[in-house]
């Protein structure tokens, strides 16, 4: 830790990328966790893609508006917090999330790069049109059910969850961004995702292979663990919180708090 606490003291730029992990302490079931309840006879990464939408939009979609619903009730958590203080504290900060949650935007960050876009900016399926819907209290997330996509209101195609799924191309101007961020810090972080999809995946190596300190956060192995400068095994709301405090003092994460 004396080591990261020095490194973090001195960097201009840090980067942090979070997957599914970051937001398991929030209770949303990280990714290859995810299926729970009635859902466990599915397998996430098989509804996570254009083919499963196409053949059964129901499905899909009612996967998707659980998920949702479960992401409006939930609360940001520790390691939300410590990571808006880190940015706090560093004179350039940038944030990647593969999250489709907006955790990260309620412990107060206002410009995350959200590579596999967000569940909460459905579009048309057909014409791409942004489907707006009347605000809403969250309901109870019903698991299991399968439900019919709303129409679009220009050509009634259904609409579709605003997230990028396996074979589709991440948003060039985020994917960009995110690529020149991971290029030009001086640390890299990688919290709670199981590096194993592409492009995210290789942000880390590119962090490294440009000089910046690799450190990971996650209580399991993973694929980035042999290039990972510093491995921080456990959780991020513990992991996150500890080490910022060592950083930058008591008063850093109060402020986040
Ligand atoms: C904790 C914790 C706690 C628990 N604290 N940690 C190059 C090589 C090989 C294949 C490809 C390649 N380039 C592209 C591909 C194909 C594909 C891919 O990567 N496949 C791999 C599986 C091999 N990629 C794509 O298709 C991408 N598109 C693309 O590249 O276009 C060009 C192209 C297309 C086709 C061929 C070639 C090029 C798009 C990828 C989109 C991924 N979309 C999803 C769904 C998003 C919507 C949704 O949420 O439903 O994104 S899939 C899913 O995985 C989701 C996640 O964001 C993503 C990553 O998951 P994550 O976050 O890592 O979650 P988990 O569950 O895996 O891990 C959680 C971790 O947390 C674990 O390690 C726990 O231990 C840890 N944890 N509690 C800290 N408290
Ligand atoms: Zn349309």
């Amino acid at each position: 830790m004396d080591e990261l606490v020095a490194t973090l003291r001195a960097a201009r730029h840090v980067a942090v990328m979070t997957g599914a992990g970051a937001s398991a302490e929030s209770g949303i079931p990280t990714f290859r966790d995810a299926m729970s309840g009635l859902w466990s006879r599915f397998d996430a990464l098989e509804l996570a893609t254009p083919e499963a939408f196409a053949r059964d939009p129901a499905l899909v979609w009612g996967w998707y508006e659980w998920r949702r619903m479960m992401a409006l009730r939930a609360q940001p958590n520790a390691g939300h917090r410590a990571i808006a203080a880190m940015a706090a504290k560093v004179p350039r900060f940038t944030l990647i999330t593969q999250n489709v949650d907006d955790l990260h935007e309620r412990a107060g960050h206002d410009a995350v790069l959200h590579l596999h876009g967000s569940l909460h900016r459905p579009r048309c399926s057909v014409c791409a049109l942004p489907h707006v819907s009347p605000p809403e209290i969250p309901a109870e997330p019903r698991n299991g059910r399968r439900l019919a996509p709303p129409a679009c209101h220009r050509c009634g195609g259904p609409v579709r969850p605003g997230v990028v799924w396996f074979g589709e191309i991440l948003l060039e101007r985020t994917l960009r961004a995110a690529q020149l961020a991971a290029g030009e810090c001086d640390v890299f972080f990688s919290v709670g995702t199981s590096s194993q999809v592409y492009p995210a995946a290789q942000l880390p190596q590119i962090a490294q292979h440009a000089g910046a300190v690799v450190v990971q956060v996650n209580p399991d192995r993973t694929a980035l663990d042999d290039s990972a400068r510093h491995n921080l095994r456990g959780q991020a709301g513990e992991i996150l919180p500890r080490l910022v405090r060592a950083a930058w003092g008591d008063e850093a994460t109060a402020a986040a708090s």
